[in-house]
């Protein structure tokens, strides 16, 4: 440990804390903007900056290391003028429309021109004019914005190793953006949005799709149906206030319904579909030693990241299409032909904590009934918008449930929003299904958590099946690589995108770095969903008595004729 005095205070933290970590553990708040806990720790913007005794400038406390005896003040006047300079220098060639922007009153150098009470910008910077992207599926990139403060970049890089943005050119002509100033859809980008949830100003969103619903429900010709991913109902409540990991279904389902839904389904009900389909083809591929390690397939972050790094590992792949696009192509078969509707006035809305699920819809491979399984995705965020031009207070609203059959969901398929939660699902039918015994506990503690990779090992039947979770794409390349190189065996892998799974997709509520900070916002909303699975009374897809309705009525069996016109595919690109 080392003890230092910061503003008077003594302060002892481990030696490996910097400046500006010793000062938050000490209650003292040093502003930050271009950094970003473990992933952007450069000192580029200089907020940060504090005075150290004996040290002739002023120094950038995120990147500052504590040392004994050191002496740091960080609240005089030469470090407020520093730290307002810094700030109204950004604002001067900002492009500063902030009212219509996506940002607005969610944006960190708009908090900051608050907290330091700028005023009037002294002097106007020359503005950038620069086309906004929109070329992409997902994401918008709107570099007039951009504070060059990189945390996208780091984010694409590190968390990621994708690497599709950088910096380009210096001084007044730096840019921040995809090589040789691309269109973010013309680079390999998996459309993970990671680089959206680390920007801290409105220089990335997704790609927007509310007026299409609105019209879509205006429309009278069309049966408007919408349904809600596992991680949703974890995160929606950040919108309006309440604290982080609320599980907010029923209101989320009241919300819904009052919005002028047709119908209301959770796409857990297609998730618990999915475990059936998934775990029989492991089973499959297990009596057969094919292709494997099985990969789970309903991350399409993941898909794209494999079709472009990775297309050898095509076939390993389960051919399971994702719970979004099962519950599209069922919508459009069963539960068309049941209620006589013609699929073609169906419009299936998706709300998605994701921007990928966004590009996913609009996959040529998800069209099975001779239309898009999905119409159009929602984000988080764009959901809680139109629940705010509408609804005066979700705070208060009932609590309902899903409409009838494919509203109906176990446990298992609420868990798939975190990392390890396919996984952990999956071994619950795989294990009851192919031993017939029950499993003592449902709770498979070893593929929980945040830890990067993760690992189980399960008997059944006599035979010891070796299975790993990864978050991120970072995490997953490494597990690719030991795969490749002979190193690490696994029968089945999970892998999703997203540094903590779908609850920390690229469309779930924005959460400032001070939040990030003190708390680890992927185990609050886990939290979520994992009392829900707790909560509910059937914790087995296979038990979910309208999976096997439909498979009674519709689907004969899972991996049958019928279930691979619908709900498997095959990438190949
Ligand atoms: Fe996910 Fe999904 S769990 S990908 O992470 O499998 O987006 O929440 O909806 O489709 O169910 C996202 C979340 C889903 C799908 C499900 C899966
Ligand atoms: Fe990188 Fe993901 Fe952003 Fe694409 S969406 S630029 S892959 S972080
Ligand atoms: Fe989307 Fe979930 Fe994959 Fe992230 S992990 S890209 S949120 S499906």
């Amino acid at each position: 440990n080392v003890t230092l005095t910061i503003d008077g205070q003594r302060v002892t933290v481990p030696e490996n804390y910097t400046v500006l970590e010793a000062a938050r553990s000490a209650g003292i708040n040093i502003p930050t903007l271009c950094y970003l806990k473990e992933i952007n720790e450069v000192g580029a913007c200089r907020v940060c900056v504090v005075e150290v005794e004996g040290a002739r400038t002023l120094q950038a406390s995120c990147v500052l290391q504590v040392e004994d005896g050191m002496v740091v003040k960080t609240n005089t006047k030469k470090v407020r003028e520093a730290r307002k300079a810094v700030v109204e220098l950004m604002l001067s060639s900002h492009d500063r429309k902030c009212l219509t922007c996506e940002r607005n009153n969610k944006c960190e150098l708009q908090n900051l021109a608050n907290e330091f009470n700028i005023k009037e910008i002294s002097f106007e910077g020359k503005m950038k004019v620069e086309t906004v992207d929109m070329k992409s599926t997902s994401i918008v990139r709107d570099p007039n914005k951009c504070v060059l403060c990189g945390r996208c970049v780091s984010v694409c890089n590190r968390v990621q190793n994708i690497g599709v943005l950088g910096f380009a050119n210096r001084g007044f002509e730096t840019k921040v953006g995809p090589v040789a100033e691309k269109s973010i859809s013309e680079v390999p980008c998996i459309n993970c949005g990671q680089c959206i949830t680390a920007c801290p100003v409105g220089a990335l969103r997704e790609k927007e799709s509310i007026d299409y619903v609105w019209d879509a429900i205006e429309d009278s010709n069309k049966h408007v149906v919408v349904q809600t991913a596992p991680a949703i109902r974890a995160a929606l409540g950040e919108e309006f206030g309440l604290p982080m990991g609320t599980r907010v279904t029923g209101k989320m389902v009241a919300a819904l319904k009052r919005l002028g839904f047709d119908k209301v389904f959770d796409t857990d009900f297609a998730a618990d579909l999915t475990i059936m389909e998934e775990g029989h083809e492991f089973l499959e591929r297990l009596k057969n030693g094919e292709k494997l390690p099985m990969f789970t397939s309903c991350c399409p972050g993941w898909i794209k990241y494999c079709e472009h790094y990775h297309p050898d590992l095509l076939d390993n792949i389960s051919t399971c299409k994702s719970p979004q696009e099962m519950m599209g192509a069922v919508i459009k078969s069963y539960y068309a032909k049941k209620n006589g509707i013609d699929p073609k006035d169906i419009y299936v809305v998706s709300v998605m904590p994701c921007t990928a699920k966004k590009f996913e819809s609009q996959r040529e491979e998800l069209q099975s009934t001779g239309y898009a399984d999905v119409d159009i995705v929602l984000t988080t965020r764009e959901l809680a918008k139109m629940v705010k031009q509408t609804i005066n207070d979700f705070t208060s609203l009932p609590e309902e449930d899903f409409d009838e059959v494919l509203g109906e969901s176990t446990g298992a398929s609420v868990i798939f929003g975190v990392t390890g939660g396919v996984m952990e699902a999956a071994l619950r039918t795989v294990y009851e299904v192919a031993t017939g015994k029950k499993l003592k506990k449902l709770e498979f503690e070893n593929i929980r958590g945040m830890e990067g990779i993760k690992e189980a090992l399960v008997e059944i039947n006599g035979k010891e099946i070796k299975v790993a979770v990864v978050h991120s794409i970072g995490q997953a390349n490494k597990l690719i690589e030991k795969i490749k190189a002979g190193e690490k065996f696994y029968h089945f892998v999970e892998v999703m995108a997203c540094s903590g799974g779908c609850i920390t997709g690229g469309g779930q509520p924005y959460v400032n770095d001070k939040i990030k900070l003190s708390k680890d916002i992927r185990k609050e909303r886990a939290k979520a969903l994992y009392n829900e699975d707790k909560a509910k009374k059937i914790r087995k897809s296979h038990e979910n008595p309208m999976i096997n309705k439909i498979y009674d009525e519709y689907f004969d069996k899972p991996n049958s004729h019928k279930s691979h016109e619908l709900l498997h595919t095959h990438y190949k690109k």
